[in-house]
């Protein structure tokens, strides 16, 4: 089943609309296979079409074969002739994507009811989490970039580097080597800029005794990695050591519970309760991890309100973390494919602290 007809299958079983409006760069990818950044497909129960832009139909029609392809011209005609002859009454649009304009103008010209209720963002989102193995194995190519990126800057960082230096470094090495984008800006922090969970690389130069918290990933045909890891340069001390292997612990102590079943609450708990038995729970300030796919950030959540069960098939990440102000953080991130007895870890790179 193509992704098209995976949400033809949820439409015709529950109440989301007659037609789904997909314009989302994202989700358009998702559906239709094809990148562009512009573009509308129209999904009802039983026909698909794709309407797109003279730069894109010659690749559209070449490529896109899970439903009809039609050159835009007037928008909102054709959507409207294809609502009669296909019978279309109510008609959801994305409302995680859609903006407020794009939302009244829509009104405006189409001749239907328009929902915006939340059901199709839920639905598309709910399918999106369950990866097939081919976005598996894209996002295998991806973590196996960013993991060589990984490598290569061990051997560059060092006392006097900057953490721009850096940052850059390991942009550029995963770049040359068939990046097609950086998951997100990389993080790149030296010494006590590591207790800033998202903090942004600057001209701190690496002392001896620094933590360096490197959180990067890479993206390939559309899927993104994420990692982070947490090294060492020169002597470090006890205190850090110790908080390493709270983290280190805390990490192992989700990835074995992690499972399809699994809520993404307990997830979390495994993970922050470790943390709290060792007397850090008020320095580990975010959730544990979150799904990743198209995006960087998508379905499930694993965190303390999290709503999620996770299912087989889930990309989550397990990133704990101790986070002391004034002094040095510590995070651990792999990311994993969630199984029916267990996780397949898609992160190979060492986790004992490495001391450079
Ligand atoms: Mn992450």
């Amino acid at each position: 089943m193509n992704n098209i007809e995976k949400l033809q299958k949820l439409m015709q079983k529950s109440d989301i609309a007659d037609c789904a409006l997909i314009t989302s760069d994202i989700n358009r990818r998702y559906f239709t296979g094809m990148k562009s950044s512009a573009g509308t497909l129209l999904v009802m129960k039983n026909a698909a079409y794709l309407i797109i832009d003279f730069r894109y139909i010659e690749r559209a029609r070449a490529t896109v074969k899970s439903c009809e392809v039609i050159l835009q011209k007037e928008l909102h005609e054709q959507i409207n002739a294809i609502f009669i002859s296909e019978n279309v009454r109510t008609c959801a649009v994305e409302s995680d994507c859609i903006t407020l304009g794009q939302f009244g103008s829509l009104k405006n010209k189409l001749g239907c009811t328009l929902l915006a209720d939340g059901k199709l963002s839920k639905a598309i989102n709910s399918l999106r989490a369950v990866k097939t193995p081919e976005e598996i194995s894209k996002i295998k190519q991806a973590q196996k970039i960013a993991e060589a990126g990984f490598e290569h800057i061990l051997n560059f960082i060092k006392v006097g580097r900057t953490e721009k230096e850096i940052q850059l470094e390991l942009d550029y090495f995963m770049l040359k080597n068939s990046a097609e984008a950086l998951s997100f800006d990389t993080i790149a922090l030296t010494g006590s800029s590591t207790s800033m969970p998202h903090g942004v690389p600057g001209e701190r130069r690496v002392q001896s005794g620094d933590f360096v918290l490197l959180d990067f990933g890479a993206v390939y045909d559309g899927y993104h990695s994420d990692m982070t890891r947490t090294v060492a340069v020169g002597q470090t001390s006890d205190k850090m050591k110790d908080v390493y292997d709270i983290v280190l612990s805390a990490q192992k102590a989700a990835l074995k519970e992690a499972r399809a079943g699994i809520s993404g609450v307990q997830l979390d708990k495994a993970a922050r309760d470790v943390i709290a038995q060792n007397g850090y729970s008020d320095y580990f300030g975010h959730s544990l991890g979150h799904g990743v796919g198209l995006e960087i950030h998508e379905a499930p959540t694993a965190s303390q309100r999290s709503k999620d069960i996770l299912e087989s098939g889930m990309v989550v990440t397990v990133e704990p973390g101790i986070y002391i102000a004034g002094e040095f953080g510590v995070r651990i991130e792999d990311f994993v494919v969630i199984g029916e007895n267990g996780c397949d870890n898609l992160t190979k790179a060492p986790k004992e602290l490495i001391v450079l």
